[in-house]
């Protein structure tokens, strides 16, 4: 039963899994064929994108796990490539989730924050697109009913801090998310809190580089989309990332248990 299942599914994809890393994308593919009993070895489920240094891409059962390198350009690249497969693959009642990363603000580092909204550096709620030079504002926000979803999985789970918040997505690490510690740096460190403090006044809890044209992409073709991320510091506090690799590579399984969680009931009531 398990075994057809996992074929059937297998057909249709109706979990598409991005994030950054490549590496990150591949162990979620190994955690996912556990996770569902899909009986992979784990070391066989190769790249099915090995030949571009684009992307890379792995499918297990129901879920297709995609990379997507750093910043807006980079995932609305493959984002654009993806959805035409899922097209002409005749997929459907797909939904998209992005995992990743990101710097928190007023937040316990290791808290998951589930995107309610992805706001512009000006904290507006739209991602806008400049197309032959005419700009079209596409919304930003997240499927309601996916979030809650996720939500309840970390509450059922009760493993870490998990909130639903406003995401900040920005088109730079350094002065695009208010640190001072770039090569260039033309403000203070008042001027930082200031924009940190009315970030966080108007609901953002955590900043990152993709959620924006993840979410208006999936609003645009119709696809539930979620955000999932993790923090990595607290901003408020500062700039550098300094827990030890083993901390982080835990907070980075956050996103992905998460995910993992939600796929799990809704896979094993197909
Ligand atoms: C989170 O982390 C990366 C920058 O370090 C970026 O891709 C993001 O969204
Ligand atoms: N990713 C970001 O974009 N910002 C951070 O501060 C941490 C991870």
């Amino acid at each position: 039963m398990q075994q057809q299942r996992s074929l059937q599914e297998g057909a249709n994809l109706p979990f598409i899994c991005v994030g950054g890393s490549s590496s990150r994308m591949k162990t979620f593919s190994q955690y996912m064929n556990e996770l569902l009993g899909l009986g992979r070895a784990t070391d066989d489920i190769p790249n099915i994108c090995a030949q571009t240094d684009r992307y890379s891409m792995y499918k297990v059962g129901p879920v297709l796990a995609v990379s997507h390198g750093m910043g807006i350009p980079s995932i609305s690249i493959m984002l654009h490539e993806l959805f035409k497969l899922l097209y002409h693959a005749k997929c459907t009642d797909v939904v998209a989730f992005r995992i990743g990363t990101s710097g928190g603000i007023g937040l316990k580092p290791g808290t998951v924050v589930i995107s309610k909204v992805s706001v512009d550096p000006s904290f507006h709620p739209h991602f806008e697109q400049n197309v032959m030079g005419k700009i079209t504002a596409y919304c930003t926000e997240l499927n309601a009913h996916l979030s809650q979803e996720l939500l309840n999985c970390s509450k059922e789970n009760n493993e870490f801090d998990t909130i639903i918040g406003t995401t900040l997505c920005t088109s730079d690490f350094y002065e695009g998310q208010a640190r001072l510690d770039g090569a260039f740096c033309n403000y203070t460190h008042e001027d930082k809190m200031k924009y940190l403090q009315r970030a966080y006044d108007t609901g953002v809890r955590n900043i990152e580089m993709e959620s924006s044209v993840f979410a208006a992409m999936c609003k645009r073709s119709g696809l539930p989309g979620a955000v999932v991320c993790v923090t990595l510091l607290d901003r408020l506090q500062g700039d550098q990332i300094d827990n030890s690799h083993e901390v982080l590579a835990e907070y980075q399984e956050r996103p992905q248990k998460l995910v993992g969680c939600y796929i799990k009931k809704v896979f094993c009531k197909i």
